[in-house]
């Protein structure tokens, strides 16, 4: 059968987790219309009778401006290295710049194989797919491109295969029920922060970081769960948590339904808002709530 690892890369709010989601079959990641949604490396595992993909899923690139991000382009570069195939999502919504080819012909230079998943083509005029083709080919690019719409689910098996035949032959890399190497506690913690970044704006989502201090199945079959949102500014902390606390609670509540649906069993679900300065630049902070480069 044919195994390997599939790095998925792209500039941030591409698209990259909504495809792997839609290929893994499963929501391994969180998604949402900001970008630097993920921060994190996510495995997300795709099994059939004849090949098991690993898909690791990145930081989308985004300009440094803090070191949290210094972090996550750290993670991105490094999962980009050493891996059967580099999967480059675009989205082709946004159109194609030169920005785009450069960053396209930086991974094309690693000398491992690289497809081009052109994302987003259900909303956008087909026309101009063939015009933005040609563009790549003329800059320089000379990976096969794969217009594709992972919210709709066009052409995705078309780019699974596209991707399996450039996986060497080899055994399973993990066992057939595997979906993700992430825990339930660290996707716990992702659905809050989705929902953050879904209802608050501006720089309030990116500034937050949430903490899992309690997770545990009671006896009735209930989860307790009990959680942190860390906040890099006092202003923020009123803002989350909103008059009367309204904006919190239906955030949560939101996450709650969520994490119901993820974990096949009733949430009891407790939030509490804290401030930590600054977070996102000071190393401390950042290796307490999770954040950690890795050298791998
Ligand atoms: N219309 C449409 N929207 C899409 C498609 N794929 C992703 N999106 C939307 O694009 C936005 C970004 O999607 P993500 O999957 O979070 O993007 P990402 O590349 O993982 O972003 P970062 O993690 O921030 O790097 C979300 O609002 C998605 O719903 C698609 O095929 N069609
Ligand atoms: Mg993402």
């Amino acid at each position: 059968m044919k195994s390997g690892y599939v790095a998925v890369i792209g500039r941030a709010n591409a698209g990259k987790s909504t495809l792997v989601n839609v290929m893994v079959g499963e929501k391994v990641a969180i998604v949402s219309p900001k970008p630097q949604t993920t921060r994190d490396r996510i495995l997300g595992v795709l099994t059939r009778e004849d090949r098991q993909i690993v898909f690791a899923d990145t930081p989308g690139v985004y300009q440094s401006r803090n070191a949290l991000t210094g972090i996550m382009m750290h993670t991105t570069e490094t999962t980009a290295d050493g891996v059967d195939v580099i999967l480059y999502v675009h989205d082709g919504h946004a159109g194609v710049a030169e920005r785009d080819f450069a960053l396209m012909r930086k991974y094309q230079a690693l000398g491992i194989p690289m497809l081009i998943a052109y994302t987003k083509i259900d909303i956008m005029p087909r026309e101009r797919i063939p015009e933005d083709i040609r563009a790549m080919y003329e800059a320089g690019i000379t990976a096969d491109v794969y217009p594709v719409s992972a919210r709709k689910g066009i052409h995705i098996r078309k780019l699974e295969d596209a991707v399996c035949a450039l996986l060497p032959e080899g055994e399973r890399l993990f066992g057939d029920d595997v979906v993700s190497d992430k825990s339930e506690k660290f996707m716990i913690a992702e659905i809050m922060r989705e929902k953050i970044l879904l209802k608050y704006d501006q720089e309030i989502p990116h500034g937050v970081a949430v903490v899992v201090n309690t997770f545990k199945k009671q006896e009735n079959g209930v989860y307790e769960v009990n959680l942190d949102i860390v906040c890099e500014k006092q202003n923020h902390k009123a803002i989350l948590i909103g008059k009367h606390g309204q904006a919190l609670k239906e955030a949560a509540s939101f996450a709650r339904q969520d994490m119901e649906k993820f974990l096949g069993a009733k949430v009891f679900l407790t939030t509490y808002v804290k401030v930590r300065e600054d977070w996102r630049d000071r190393e401390g902070l950042l290796r307490e709530l999770g954040y950690t480069q890795r050298d791998d």
